[in-house]
């Protein structure tokens, strides 16, 4: 067999099993109607395979659980925090960390600081808790994304790419005193986890700072990133993933992480920077919001398996690469069924085109809403919508915002499913699509005003 044949087969075994419940069809209606048709308000015994998020869902290795146990709880000054310290000096390059309880506490002190009414923050698509925080502060979020990441279908390599031409153009417009920093997503999230080149990444930065304008990463999801980088662009092929997160994170400012993706911990999150002023205002903040500024929002334990969890997750190429292969499996397997979803396949998760395959539903009908809850109903895979209600309304208009994407992603938890779960999940997607005329619309039964997706009830039309 040619090297390249080999699959990527689980880079570990498994010592614990955590039981799910099988439930019957009948069961699962009436439990989707009692959570208003939102795949967020269900219970997770009513679940049995669950590809809500891969936030804060991934199982932990030995040493990390091992971690928990020597995670020194000192309110102030605790070991654990200089491991962390070190972990994402070494791994991220960042000097100045601060600690959070997850990655919008995060998001939160960094738009604080940074913005004032009336300034715009540019972005590459817009991911729901950052733009809320964004303007939250007083700013205007713009999209300055390449155009192809709202194209499910249209196969390019680097959908999370940003246009510099519409940068260009925001900075010519509003002037670059008016744009307080850009905040540049790894893997877009919204785009379908959907990775940017190295070399649009560099170009970014070189454009930023020629105005004066820093580069702020949300680096959530730079380790799935840097694998599709040395996966797809030239010059990074022999590179190892930790070389070349390292290098992205260079091309920054700072960065707010979520630890509860690629950095393998259920809780967790930062910002780092390298400007020690910043550092030192964002602690400020942090001491009133947060937690003391060697712990943030996090245990002693938490920080201890944060740090472990880092390391972990690029002190090989195998991890990753076993975690993007068994997404791409699910994705080959649904490619293969005729099902319209986001190409290419993305890093964290599938996302289904419901636009594509309910065109018999309008925008404002819900249609990745009403595909979620139809999915759940067949098998007890539980996805996420990711269209029109995740989008919520134009706080300036009140209308609702239409993206152009409407979509169901199922988000694989890392370490957690075999192949196994992902045949009945392809299975249970291919039965869907068969009778998806049979999938009706949704009306809002109840509608929170700031992300309403979490919260949101609805009924059948
Ligand atoms: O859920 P938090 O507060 O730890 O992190 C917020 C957050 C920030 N950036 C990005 C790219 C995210 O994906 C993200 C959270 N994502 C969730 C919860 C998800 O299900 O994708």
């Amino acid at each position: 067999m040619e090297p390249h044949r080999r699959s990527w087969a689980e880079p570990y075994k498994i010592k614990v099993v955590e039981p799910i419940t099988m439930t019957t069809p009948e069961h699962r209606r009436q439990a989707i109607r009692a959570a208003g048709f939102n795949s967020f308000l269900l219970r997770s015994d009513d679940v049995y395979i669950d590809l809500l998020t891969d936030s804060g869902t991934s199982a932990m290795s030995d040493y990390q659980w091992a971690g928990l146990m020597v995670g020194d709880e000192a309110y102030a000054g605790s070991k654990s925090f200089y491991h962390l310290v070190e972990a994402v000096q070494e791994v991220y390059g960042y000097p100045e960390l601060i600690p959070t309880h997850q990655g919008r506490g995060a998001e939160h002190i960094l738009s604080q600081l940074l913005i004032s009414p009336g300034d715009y923050v540019p972005g590459n698509m817009y991911f729901t808790t950052t733009r809320f925080h964004q303007e939250f502060a007083g700013g205007v979020f713009v999209d300055v994304i390449i155009d192809e990441a709202h194209m499910p279908s249209v196969e390019h390599p680097f959908k999370g790419n940003i246009d510099l031409v519409k940068l260009q153009k925001l900075i010519d417009d509003v002037g670059a005193d008016k744009i307080p920093y850009i905040s540049v997503e790894t893997n877009v999230n919204m785009a379908g986890g959907q990775p940017m080149s190295m070399a649009n990444l560099k170009a970014t930065y070189e454009l930023c700072h020629a105005h004066g304008i820093p580069v702020m990463l949300d680096a959530t999801r730079a380790l799935e990133n840097a694998y599709f980088i040395q996966q797809r662009e030239g010059g990074y092929e022999n590179k190892s993933v930790k070389e070349i997160v390292l290098e992205i994170c260079s091309h920054s400012d700072g960065a707010t992480v979520s630890s509860k993706k690629d950095n393998l911990v259920n809780i967790g999150g930062f910002l780092a920077v390298r400007d020690p002023e910043l550092a030192r205002r964002a602690r400020a903040m942090l001491v009133q919001f947060e937690g003391l500024h060697t712990y943030g929002g996090m245990s002693g334990r938490d920080m201890e398996a944060l740090a472990r969890g880092i390391h972990e997750m690029v002190d090989t190429d195998d991890h990753v690469r076993a975690r993007v292969g068994q997404v791409e499996y699910l994705g080959n397997a649904l490619l293969k069924a005729g099902i319209p979803l986001v190409r290419p396949i993305g890093g964290h998760g599938i996302f289904l085109d419901a636009a594509a395959i309910l065109p018999h539903l309008a925008q404002d009908q819900f249609p990745a809403q009403a595909l979620t809850a139809a999915l759940y109903v067949d098998s007890g895979v539980r996805g996420m919508e990711r269209g029109i209600v995740s989008a919520g309304r134009d706080p300036k208009t009140g209308d609702h915002r239409y993206p152009k994407l409407e979509l169901v992603r199922m988000a694989i938890p890392r370490r957690v499913y075999t192949q196994a779960h992902m045949d009945v999940t392809a299975e249970s997607v291919v039965e869907v699509y068969e009778h998806r005329e049979s999938v009706g619309g949704l009306k809002f039964t109840y509608e929170p005003e700031e992300l309403r997706f979490f919260q949101a009830r609805f009924e059948e039309i």
